[in-house]
């Protein structure tokens, strides 16, 4: 078997796909891309994902790009140690919680985190390497909002509709997970996998306060972060740069967020 993961360490989606592959008992191999040096905007790269973006995967020849694919793709080919229901209802319930990423929620995490965090490590950069990199985004609305966050940090426009799609989200959570302790009810699948590393995120981001506001996604958010597949797929990948990035940020983020609350 080969299996390689384009991926990077701290991405969300990457780390997501790196703990569907914990779950199923995968033996991959990594290729490492640093998102700072715009490594996935290289050309090699780009042919096999012209997105330019992690994660990639490479299955025996097969590209498979767009991590919630890429999940589906990996329990289809390997079936073994399922991280999805077998009955049609299910899935399709399971579904609508993935497609959610797809349709906000990770542009959410990228405004909030980029907003925050990430404008700092962008603004190390020369104004040069600043416009290389986002005239390389070939999104120009994903393109706007990172140069928003880069230029205005948290007052960037797209700051506090980014911060009430995640409480829409915790909000649906909290009533979904008034019926068992996963969000399909008794049976944990990928609809809660896909979850970990973003709320992993919001904690690092000083937003843990939104999750605790809900008793039940916070004994969720416990339970889906003690998982072995959770410390082996992305707890141990997280940097340590980055971690005390978030935390020299995180004050004013809590201070930023309580303001939008009150
Ligand atoms: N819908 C895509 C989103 C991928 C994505 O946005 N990846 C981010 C990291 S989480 C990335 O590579 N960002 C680099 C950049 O935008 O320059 C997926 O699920 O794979």
């Amino acid at each position: 078997m080969t299996l390689t993961l384009y991926h990077n360490a701290m991405s969300s989606c990457a780390a997501k796909v790196r703990m569907v592959m914990s779950e199923k008992e995968l033996k991959w191999d990594g290729v490492h891309l640093d998102l700072r040096a715009g490594d996935q905007q290289k050309p090699d790269y780009v042919k096999l994902n012209p997105k330019k973006v992690v994660p990639t995967l490479m299955h025996e020849g097969t590209v498979v790009i767009e991590s919630n694919v890429i999940c589906e793709y990996l329990d289809d080919a390997f079936e073994a140690r399922p991280v999805r229901p077998s009955s049609p209802a299910k899935l399709a319930q399971m579904r609508l919680w993935t497609k959610q990423i797809d349709e906000g929620v990770h542009a959410s995490t990228g405004v909030i985190s980029n907003c925050i965090a990430f404008r700092h490590q962008h603004l190390q950069k020369t104004p040069e390497q600043i416009e290389t990199w986002l005239n390389n985004i070939p999104d120009p609305v994903k393109r706007q909002r990172m140069r928003n966050g880069v230029e205005l940090g948290m007052d960037s426009p797209d700051f506090k509709g980014a911060v009430m799609r995640y409480e829409k989200l915790l909000d649906d959570m909290e009533a979904a997970l008034e019926n068992g302790p996963w969000l399909l009810g008794d049976e944990y699948s990928l609809a809660d996998i896909s979850y970990a590393a973003y709320m992993a995120r919001l904690k690092h981001l000083g937003l843990g306060e939104r999750i605790e506001a809900r008793p039940h996604v916070a004994a969720w958010a416990e339970r889906l972060l003690a998982k072995p597949s959770f410390k082996e797929g992305i707890e141990d990948w997280f940097d340590p740069k980055y971690l005390a990035l978030f935390e020299s940020q995180r004050g004013e983020a809590k201070a930023k967020i309580r303001d939008l609350f009150s």
